[in-house]
């Protein structure tokens, strides 16, 4: 037993190394409860009611800090211990380690909503500790005295050394990994113990006819968690809703400062709005249909009184990214929101919890601020925004398309009558007509659904007469306008993607 406490310090090192990797990446990468927490969380979930009650009864509200500090001390004891058993009977050691990060991978995977990426923290966690424990012990299997003398005094110093920087390391990132979670984890705890206020204005009833019952045909409404998400955050902002406010400043008569209680208190609106990525190709699924809840940002910049000569709002998030937004198109009319829910839910923290903008008719980038802190009154020649800064246009005005979702290309049917239906958006304008050509044929009217308003997409069908063979199908929008959808093949850069979806078929 005489070395019995430099292996077990090892241990120890090499698994805080392990699990502050881990917190560190479930910070910024999973996002979800700390491979820690998620094992406390299973545990909470398989003790048996006594245990439970006996615990609560005697810590009451320490019940949490009771857990975690006897989680700490059992996974210490365990890093000792293996730290100790690879350095008398490699490898029971690392594999020791291995069976505590199968726990942690089996506690991620078992947690209702979580999928195969929450087990990578605790996966990553055993692999650090299996790497660095078979190298710690390693060092110290050649500091044995019975080695040439000298040197095993060197490389015992060496071995003190770097054990004691691996727990080190493994200490500052855990912090480090606590302190970036612990903002997202607030707001996750504050948004679900959040209810949205009544709507005093609720959306129009979506018509019967707006939705057509196709398998594979997008659904008219996206639910959150099928909702495309792009933004430019590693680590989703965590804001606590009572420190939000929003400021409107720049050219204006009065600076605005509103708290979430604010506009929470102010007569809040539904409308239902398609919200499109400038990032999306032809045929893509970077576009989404919501049911928000918010304010009008009309309102807001009414009592805020911009200057005449003032032509664009430069939008913050409170991560520092920026959308430039025309004035016209927050002050015309239309539903250009502050939105603080989302199909009946609390905005998800993803997409913009506590208050993003969502604005009909302008891609993302130009527009669906999330985490929105502040509204700068300005003008397009005085301020530039986050994409613009990166070869984007400045105006983002969606741009008419349509999109076949079924048959899935490269699908085999059989030869008759095959439903063909998809998706047709043009924000602000609406959608007027869409048609669908075979091969080279005649451009063949599909039947449309009922528009919900012209911010919102509208779903199509069509019935082929398939004949046996492979085909190519086109589909083509018109909008309210009587424009056609043009055919021209452009990038998404720099202000979206032109041209017609097409898919191929084989028909048996
Ligand atoms: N704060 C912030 N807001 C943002 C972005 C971002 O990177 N950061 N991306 C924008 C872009 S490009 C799009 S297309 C929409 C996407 O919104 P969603 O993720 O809710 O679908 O958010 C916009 N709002
Ligand atoms: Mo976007």
């Amino acid at each position: 037993m005489t070395d019995f406490w430099r292996p077990a310090g090892a241990g120890v090192a090499s698994v805080l190394a392990g699990v502050g990797a881990a917190e560190l990446v479930s910070a910024f990468v999973v996002q979800n409860g700390s491979p820690v927490l998620t094992v406390g969380a299973l545990l909470i979930d398989l003790a048996p009611g006594w245990v439970k009650e006996a615990v609560i009864g005697l810590f009451g509200t320490g019940d949490k800090a009771f857990l975690i500090v006897s989680l700490a001390v059992v996974v210490i004891i365990g890093a000792g211990l293996a730290g100790w058993l690879e350095r008398v009977r490699p490898p029971v050691g690392r594999i020791l380690i291995g069976a505590g990060g199968a726990v942690g991978v089996l506690a991620a995977v078992t947690r209702s909503g979580n999928g195969i990426v929450d087990a990578v923290p605790s996966a990553l966690a055993a692999l650090v500790g299996i790497l660095l424990l078979g190298w710690l012990i390693g060092m110290l299997r050649d500091t044995q005295p019975t080695r040439v003398a000298p040197l095993g005094r060197v490389s015992r110093r060496r071995f003190l050394t770097t054990s004691a920087a691996t727990a080190t390391a493994g200490a500052v990132a855990l912090v480090v990994g606590q302190a970036v979670a612990g903002g997202f984890r607030a707001a996750s705890a504050a948004r679900a113990a959040f209810h949205l206020p009544r709507p005093a204005r609720t959306a129009p009833p979506i018509p019967p006819g707006a939705s057509f019952d196709i398998p594979g045909l997008s659904p008219l409404i996206t639910p959150n968690a099928d909702f495309y998400r792009i933004d430019t955050a590693l680590q989703i902002p965590g804001i606590a809703p009572e420190d939000w406010r929003l400021k409107i400043t720049g050219m204006v008569e009065h600076e605005v400062e509103l708290t979430f209680a604010e506009l929470l208190a102010l007569p809040l609106e539904e409308s239902t709005t398609t919200l499109t990525c400038v990032s999306n190709e032809v045929g893509g699924d970077l576009i989404g249909n919501a049911t928000w809840l918010g304010y009008p940002i009309r309102h807001l910049l009414a009592r805020a009184k911009p200057k005449p000569e003032a032509d664009m709002v430069l939008s913050t998030s409170q991560d520092g990214w920026t959308a430039g937004t025309p004035i016209e198109a927050l002050t015309d009319g239309r539903n250009a929101i502050l939105a603080v829910g989302m199909n009946g839910q609390p905005l998800p923290l993803e997409h913009g919890y506590p208050v993003r903008m969502v604005v009909p008719g302008l891609y993302g980038y130009v527009s669906a601020t999330k985490w929105v802190v502040s509204l700068e009154v300005t003008r397009f020649d005085q301020h530039t925004a986050y994409w613009t800064d990166r070869g984007w246009s400045e105006r983002g005005p969606v741009k008419l398309s349509s999109r076949i979702d079924v048959p899935a290309s490269g699908r085999q049917v059989n030869a008759g009558t095959v439903t063909v239906a998809g998706v047709a958006w043009s924000q602000h304008v609406g959608v007027s007509a869409v048609h669908v050509r075979v091969d080279e044929g005649e451009w063949q009217e599909a039947t449309l659904a009922d528009a919900i308003s012209p911010d919102t997409w509208r779903q199509w069908r069509y019935a082929w007469q398939a004949t046996p063979g492979t085909h190519t199908l086109r589909v083509r929008a018109t909008d309210a306008k009587g424009m056609v959808q043009t055919s021209t093949v452009r990038d998404v850069v720099p202000d979206g993607a032109t041209g017609l979806h097409s898919i191929q078929v084989t028909v048996a």
